[in-house]
């Protein structure tokens, strides 16, 4: 099976900011790069944040 993923990363599902929606919340295995990315209601998620 081929990855081509330079990192693996965890992955996580919540509703970070309690808006209903589930949010995407995503790190690297370094731990030092969490990044959020709010669901914006129509099934896709909007830029990242730090
Ligand atoms: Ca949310």
């Amino acid at each position: 099976m081929a990855n081509t993923a330079s990192a693996a990363y965890g992955m996580v599902l919540g509703d970070v900011e309690s808006d209903g929606d589930l949010d995407l919340v995503t790190g690297s295995t370094s731990g030092t790069n969490v990044r959020v990315r709010l669901n914006n209601g129509s099934g896709t998620f909007g830029s990242g944040s730090n």
